[in-house]
């Protein structure tokens, strides 16, 4: 097979270029590890900015995310007791956010790329990335026994954090920076109404609690856990026992419980591989960095790392140019950079760090009542939780 892009990993990210390359008449495929039904069985993400938005109608697959989004103008923080509310819309001068899950953008996408005729290549073992450091790149894979070739211009590595893209880039030429937390979060998927209409992030003495949602009648909800504990030792009575200890009164009071239908603990890390392209192979999304998920920017980094790559892939095929190709590393970092930035900091102000001893959590303290009391602090918060604009700094 020969094709101008071949597009590794089937995730957000990877659909997500697969649409956009072919709404610009850009031949590319898609090959992925995993069955579609597996994909879509992660739950994560759940929060979309603006931009994430706008590539999604841009991508001609907005329909059912503006019919079943919830549009959020704010959020609150929880601390000491007390919740308040960062009016994110008033702060930022009219920008809101979008609650519709990863697992709907992937499905959205998905079906658009099945209705188009496009091919994914689902089920592809020992997929390897080959010549990328010549104008002739190719992409080997097994699929039932027999083993394939596929030839093409550009290879995408959206096959996230631990995809084979990044670890065939030559270690010379590749710098990592990674910080790990010490805990995890236990997620819970349940159809349950959600305790409140917008999320609720909370630092409590017990440790990060997060109330999110999915629809109006599915909730998604968060706690700080140690690395040690399992999913198993969490029955569901536990976990809504635990969520309910970390919550203030009123909310405590609205919780709806019922049994989870998904439950699963994520470790927490800050991740950046600098740089994103080697040769004619380049990296996007979770392959080349991870946020921890408190800031809400993993998915939407990935989306606006695709914005780039297509657009510079469109420039090369359509203006004969390699200015966009040769600028795409620098760009995504600059804006990944700012994300990870948000996403460390935001998971410092709100998760308990016992190491940091009586001080840190007064520290903590004081910050957070800075942050609501004063509107500078509160729109900073609200300016990069809502998402800084694409072409911020440029
Ligand atoms: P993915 O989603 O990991 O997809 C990569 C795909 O590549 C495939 N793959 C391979 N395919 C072929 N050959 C190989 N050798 C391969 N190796 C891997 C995999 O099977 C997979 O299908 O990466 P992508 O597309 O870059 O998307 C990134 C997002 O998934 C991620 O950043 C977000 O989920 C992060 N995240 C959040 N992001 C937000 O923007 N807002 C949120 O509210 C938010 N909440 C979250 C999150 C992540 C979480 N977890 C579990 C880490 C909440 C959680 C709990
Ligand atoms: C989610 O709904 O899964 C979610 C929301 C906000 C976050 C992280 C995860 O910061």
């Amino acid at each position: 097979m020969r094709v101008q892009v071949a597009i590794v990993g089937g995730g957000p990210a990877g659909h997500l270029l697969g649409q956009l390359l072919y709404k610009a008449g850009i031949d590319a495929v898609i090959i992925e590890r995993q069955t579609g039904d597996y994909v879509l069985g992660r739950i994560r993400a759940g929060v979309l900015e603006q931009v994430c938005i706008d590539l999604m109608d841009e991508a001609g697959v907005g329909k059912r995310m503006h019919a079943e989004g919830l549009v959020h103008g704010g959020f609150d923080m929880l601390f000491k007791g007390e919740r308040h509310r960062i009016d994110m819309n008033r702060l930022t001068g009219g920008k809101n956010l979008m609650v519709y899950g990863q697992t709907e953008v992937t499905r959205d996408l998905m079906d658009a790329r099945k209705a188009a005729g496009l091919t994914t290549i689902y089920e592809a073992s020992n997929v390897t990335v080959h010549d990328f450091d010549t104008a002739k790149p190719r992409v080997r894979y097994e699929k039932d026994g027999q083993t394939h070739e596929i030839e093409c211009d550009f290879i995408a590595g959206c096959d996230g954090f631990h995809g084979v893209c990044r670890a065939s880039a030559p270690r010379s030429a590749i710098r990592e920076y990674e910080k790990i937390y010490p805990f995890g979060w236990l997620g819970i998927l349940s159809n349950t109404p959600p305790v409140h209409e917008e999320l609720i992030y909370a630092n409590s003495p017990r440790g990060f609690a997060l109330c999110s949602q999915r629809s109006p009648t599915r909730s998604r909800y968060y706690l700080q856990v140690p690395l040690t504990d399992k999913v198993e030792d969490w029955s569901d009575e536990a976990f809504w026992q635990e969520l309910r200890l970390r919550l203030d009164p009123e909310a405590r009071a609205k919780l709806v419980t019922g049994p989870s239908i998904e439950k699963s603990i994520a470790p927490l890390r800050s991740f950046v591989t600098e740089p994103m392209r080697f040769g004619r192979m380049f990296l996007a999304g979770d392959a080349a960095h991870i946020v921890p998920p408190t800031g809400a920017k993993g998915l939407n980094l990935a989306a606006t790392d695709v914005k780039y790559l297509s657009s510079a892939l469109i420039e090369f095929y359509q203006d004969k140019t390699e200015a966009g190709i040769d600028n795409y590393s620098e760009r995504c970092l600059r804006r990944i950079w700012r994300a990870e930035r948000f996403s460390w900091w935001f998971t410092g102000l709100m998760h308990r760090f016992p190491e940091n001893g009586e001080i840190g959590q007064k520290f903590q303290e004081a910050e957070l009542d800075y942050l609501i009391h004063s509107e500078a602090g509160a729109r900073s918060v609200a300016e990069n939780y809502v998402g800084l604009p694409l072409n911020f700094g440029e």
